[in-house]
């Protein structure tokens, strides 16, 4: 399949060396790209052609044949392997409810689990906000679930919600001291959750703190689930071990085993969404868990639902270099050698299918590759197809502020940088309440 790469391309050829020369900055993990001209040409790998060179008709050959195929694929060169299933002896307690949260208008659940019958040992702290009042009557309710960045205690200013006591990356942003939350990091997403409003849209959000399952650093391949599962050091696993983002994704995984259980949640009604380095985690537990109902990928980027092959913003080489426990080793391998990646991020969407993938962009967030991010759900409309789904519904890149809710597959490109705002969160109800409503 030959990708599009821009009109402009073909006339721009001849000066190429020297707008590549004008548009390649020099970074440490490879240059970056910005000019739409000089990407390279690239070939997308197509996601309908089987190991065994016969092409896929149908959605129960898909299923059956190829989407292992590709699974395999991102499992061992990409994400790395994760293991089967809950762990038997993972367990679950209510440590908090409160049916009267934010001013009456919600419930908020906060619910402790550990990963085996040991206390001292590996766990996670779940909470949920669901509707209340009168509509407490339409329980149970479709859910949003995501992993946060600063504690289940940054999503909302709430001051009952239990401050996160884990490791956190020491930033100004969220107000972290020597590594830990402190009473200041209260809220301080708030905006990328807007919980009132998706509450009042009638959902639930579920939320776990992501270093509860794997710190964001080297460290984190060495403790907590990543021991669990014995996964090894970041330099020293085996080339298909996982990194934070397949454990971070197994976690999303344990969270919905959590809310399935749940009466007052529909666990046949969950949606997995993240944003950023998060984002790439959510699609990764889309593509492989199919319980989810939807999946929203928020300014994933590269390794997410960015086109690797397409050179523009960050690189494989960037990434591993920045990030070497995000990945399998086995992806390093693909530095600089992005052709030689046997799959790209349109198959990750087209995994999902036909359940709901929804790829939100920022048009500031050139680092991940906006464009980049719509064509991949673009070029998975082939498998929805498969499942009769017409998916986006628009041929071209949508400008800012025009959503593409289609059939399977939507995209919007909000205006302003790297960030979830109230707008995307009002295309993502949007498009659930298209796909998820009863
Ligand atoms: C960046 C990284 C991106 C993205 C982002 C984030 O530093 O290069 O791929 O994941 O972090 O997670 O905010």
């Amino acid at each position: 399949m030959r990708a599009q790469t821009g009109g402009m391309f073909p006339r721009l050829l001849p000066l190429l060396p020297a707008l590549a020369a004008a548009a390649f900055a020099a970074q440490a993990g490879g240059p970056i790209n910005y000019d739409e001209a000089a990407i390279p040409p690239y070939t997308l790998p197509d996601p309908l052609l089987a190991k065994d060179g016969s092409r896929i008709r149908d959605a129960a050959t898909w299923r059956t044949k190829r989407r292992p195929e590709l699974l395999e694929l991102f499992a061992r060169e990409v994400y790395g392997r994760t293991p089967a299933g809950r762990p038997s002896a993972m367990h679950w307690e209510t440590t908090a409810v409160d049916r009267a949260a934010l001013g009456g208008k919600a419930v908020r659940k906060e619910i402790t689990v550990w990963f085996t019958a040991d206390k001292a040992g590996p766990k996670m702290h779940l909470m949920i906000y669901q509707p209340a009042g009168a509509a407490g009557a339409h329980a149970p309710w479709p859910a949003f679930l995501g992993l946060n960045y600063y504690g289940n205690n940054c999503v909302n200013p709430d001051p009952a919600i239990a401050l996160s006591t884990r490791w956190m990356r020491q930033t100004a942003e969220a107000k972290i001291v020597k590594n830990r939350a402190t009473e200041g990091t209260r809220g301080v997403h708030a905006s990328r959750w807007d919980v009132e409003n998706v509450i009042a849209r009638g959902y639930a959000t579920a939320t776990i703190y992501y270093g509860d399952l794997c710190e964001d650093r080297n460290e984190g391949l060495t403790s907590d689930v990543a021991a669990l599962f014995k996964t090894g050091a970041v330099n020293d696993r085996a080339l298909d071990a996982w990194g934070s983002i397949g454990i971070w994704a197994w976690g999303l995984s344990r969270a919905l085993d959590v809310l399935a259980a749940d009466p007052e949640i529909d666990g046949k009604r969950v949606a997995v969404h993240g944003h950023s380095r998060l984002g790439k985690a959510a699609l990764w537990a889309g593509a492989q868990d199919e319980r989810f109902a939807m999946v929203i990928s928020n300014n994933s980027g590269a390794g997410g639902a960015a086109l690797n092959k397409r050179i523009y913003g960050e690189t494989v080489e960037r990434i591993n270099t920045s990030f070497p426990f995000w990945f399998a080793k086995n992806f390093r391998a693909y530095n600089a050698r992005e052709s030689a990646l046997p799959v790209d991020s349109h198959e990750l969407i087209a995994l999902i299918a036909p359940r709901p993938v929804h790829v939100g962009s920022a048009d500031d967030d050139k680092w991940a590759d906006p464009r980049g991010e719509f064509l991949a759900a673009k070029h998975a409309e082939p498998v929805y197809a498969l499942f009769g789904k017409k998916g986006l519904g628009v041929a071209e890149w949508p400008a800012v502020n025009k959503p593409a809710l289609g059939d399977g597959l939507a995209y919007h490109m909000r205006p302003g940088p790297h960030d979830i705002k109230p707008q995307d969160w009002g295309y993502y109800c949007d498009f659930a309440d298209r796909v998820m409503k009863r």
